[in-house]
């Protein structure tokens, strides 16, 4: 039979060698992530992403941003660096292709969606981005909307590709509805790999809600044992793709790092229900990985 296993704590330390640091290690030793997310409106979404990458031990995190939105984000997030794109000022679109290549040149993961929208040059750029990219993609949020509304422009991707749907986003990628996942939510992750296996690159979905899913286009799946439903709030999810991004970056190898960040970021959420109850948001969620991957790692 197909493996399913539990994502625990023991599973988790199995994989976490590479979060050990070199006493002399630096900056430059844990990996540059960028992050291209966040338009008028969900500005949040991007540097939520970006504080649950910084929080989870990230080198470095760089942000794309249209340029009308720059000072937005220099101001809100003091450690991220911004990278003011030129040519639409309020979204990020096909014609800032080449800017976003070079800008990718050194980085080791790269998120995309959290708050991006979906301006039909924006979903030009996820398409175009999704094939040309050499580096694991986490494709979040509006990425996963646009990639939803042009199923026949998916092209081969040049690099492992992470999902992470909840089970709204999945419904429109698979065209099915959420009762229909919800009622067997295994078998719909694991299908969703295939739906977009077109070659040799590792196809990862991670379908999001009590229980999360981490499955792979090989059939492994499994099953996350962290969380809780004072995570059903927004940005919750935005944070969790900035910390598979950390992860990834800090060289764990892509599916172990969306396994474990699933169980870090549901780990920091029983920690916060249990000191002040529900209620308790996604960036005070960010500012407890520290002490969750401390504790737990
Ligand atoms: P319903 O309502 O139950 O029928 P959307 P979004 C379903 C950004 N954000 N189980 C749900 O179905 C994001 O990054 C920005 C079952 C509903 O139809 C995105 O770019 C923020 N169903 C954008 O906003 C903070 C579930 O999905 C639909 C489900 C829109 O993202 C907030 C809702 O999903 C937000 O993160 C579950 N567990 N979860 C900011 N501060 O900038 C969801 N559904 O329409 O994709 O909208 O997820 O809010
Ligand atoms: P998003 O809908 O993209 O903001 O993602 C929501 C995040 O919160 C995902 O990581 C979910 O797994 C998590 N979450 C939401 N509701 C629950 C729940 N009832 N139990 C556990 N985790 C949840
Ligand atoms: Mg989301």
């Amino acid at each position: 039979d197909i493996a399913t296993e539990l994502i625990t704590e023991s599973t988790c330390r199995q994989w976490s060698q590479p979060l050990r640091r070199d006493k002399a290690s630096h900056k430059g030793s844990h990996g540059h992530l960028l992050i291209l997310a966040g338009s008028p409106g969900k500005t949040g979404a991007a540097l939520l992403a970006a504080r649950g990458a910084l929080r989870s031990g990230c080198g470095l995190v760089s942000l794309c941003v249209p340029h009308l939105l720059n000072a937005i984000f220099e101001t809100a997030l003091l450690e991220a660096m911004t990278i003011p794109l030129r040519n639409s000022p309020s979204f990020i679109g096909i014609a800032d292709r080449d800017h976003i290549l070079e800008a990718a040149i050194n980085k080791k993961a790269i998120v995309l969606g959290p708050g991006l929208g979906t301006n039909p040059a924006t979903a030009e750029l996820v398409l175009f981005l999704y094939q040309q990219l050499r580096q694991p993609l986490i494709i979040d949020a509006d990425a996963l909307n646009i990639l939803a509304s042009h199923p026949h422009q998916v092209g081969e991707p040049a690099g492992p590709r992470i999902f992470t749907p909840h089970p709204g986003e999945l419904g429109r990628l698979a065209n099915v509805t959420v009762r229909e996942i919800q009622d067997n939510r295994l078998a719909a992750t694991r299908k969703a790999c295939t739906l977009f296996k077109r070659n040799d690159h590792q196809i990862i979905v991670v379908l999001k809600g009590a229980g999360t899913i981490v499955a792979v286009d090989n059939g492994m799946a499994m099953i996350n044992t962290t969380g809780n439903p004072g995570m059903a709030t927004g940005g919750m999810g935005d944070v969790l793709s900035g910390i598979i991004g950390a992860l990834i970056c800090q060289g764990i190898e892509p599916l172990q790092a969306a396994a474990m960040a699933v169980y870090l970021h549901g780990a920091a959420g029983d920690e916060l229900l249990q000191q002040q109850g529900v209620g308790y948001s996604a960036s005070e969620l960010a500012d407890t990985l520290p002490s969750t991957i401390h504790t737990h790692i």
